[in-house]
């Protein structure tokens, strides 16, 4: 199961998945685009996929969604919580509380959420696997980063809890770091600015949603079963930090 898998890493996450014979559950808010998604992975894999259409902030419609799984559907072994975003980067004194909301609604909460709704099947299962999409952000601020940077750091901490909370259930819990991806993320945080969002890649190749897809698939299904990797930070070779990044 993958959140926000309409765009960008959920969805190329949803895709790696369904290639390599996988059912996926693909979650999100645009259903037109889960439905396509749908659609697609079902024609060009011939995989078996159920879209579920959900805000992760809204708590009743998680767990409604997820506890009224079909049943061949309820036995999700792994769970990828990526839905999530950042929303201006604007000095804290200038911030809009709004989207500072929004932002730990969903990075946080969101994550939260969906967690405990899937966690039980898991534990019943004695197996699985949480992969959470932290970021370069839960490792480091930088100006304008504040809140953001704040609910990845909260995703980091989630995560180290969930593992040693989770390590008597056999369940392993990992948190992806990725620096710049060039994404829909840049488009959404400048509120549909394309200049700004092309800005933040200007003279670099960024990563690319299917890095991380790689990544997620490698980690959660190619290594031995007795291998957990805790956690895993990735970024560009142009990018060293934050603050260091090599343009052309
Ligand atoms: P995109 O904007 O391309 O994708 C974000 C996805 O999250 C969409 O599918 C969106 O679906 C979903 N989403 C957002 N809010 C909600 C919500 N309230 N409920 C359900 N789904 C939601 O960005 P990315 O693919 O880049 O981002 C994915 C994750 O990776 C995020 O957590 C982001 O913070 C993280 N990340 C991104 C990096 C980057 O540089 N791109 C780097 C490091 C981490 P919909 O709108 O349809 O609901
Ligand atoms: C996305 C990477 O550098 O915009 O999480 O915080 S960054």
């Amino acid at each position: 199961m993958v959140t926000g898998a309409t765009s960008g890493f959920g969805k190329a996450i949803a895709k790696k998945y369904a290639k390599n014979g996988f059912p996926v559950i693909i979650t999100g808010r645009r259903n037109e685009r889960l439905n396509d998604l749908k659609k697609y992975l079902e024609e060009k894999y011939d995989a078996k996929v159920l879209s579920l259409n959900f805000d992760v902030r809204d708590k009743e419609a998680v767990f409604s969604a997820i506890n009224s799984l079909p049943e061949e559907w309820k036995n999700i072994t792994i769970l990828v919580n990526n839905a999530g975003l950042a929303l201006g980067a604007t000095g804290i004194e200038n911030g809009y509380i709004s989207d500072w909301e929004t932002m730990i609604d969903t990075n946080v909460k969101g994550t939260l959420f969906v967690s405990r709704a899937v966690i039980p099947t898991m534990i019943a299962n004695k197996k699985g696997h949480i992969v959470n999409m932290g970021s370069t952000a839960s490792k480091e601020t930088y100006p304008g980063g504040n809140v953001y940077c704040a609910s990845k750091h909260a995703v980091q901490a989630i995560s180290d809890g969930m593992r040693q909370d989770l390590i008597k259930y056999g369940i392993k819990v990992t948190q992806i770091c990725p620096g710049m991806a060039e994404t829909e993320f840049s488009l959404v945080r400048y509120k549909g600015d394309k200049d700004k969002a092309d800005n933040v890649y200007k003279g670099v190749k960024p990563l690319v949603a299917e890095d991380i897809a790689e990544i997620a698939f490698f980690i959660t299904s190619v290594l031995p079963e007795h291998v957990e990797v805790r956690d895993i930070v990735v970024s560009c070779q142009q990018q060293a930090s934050a603050f260091v990044v090599n343009r052309n």
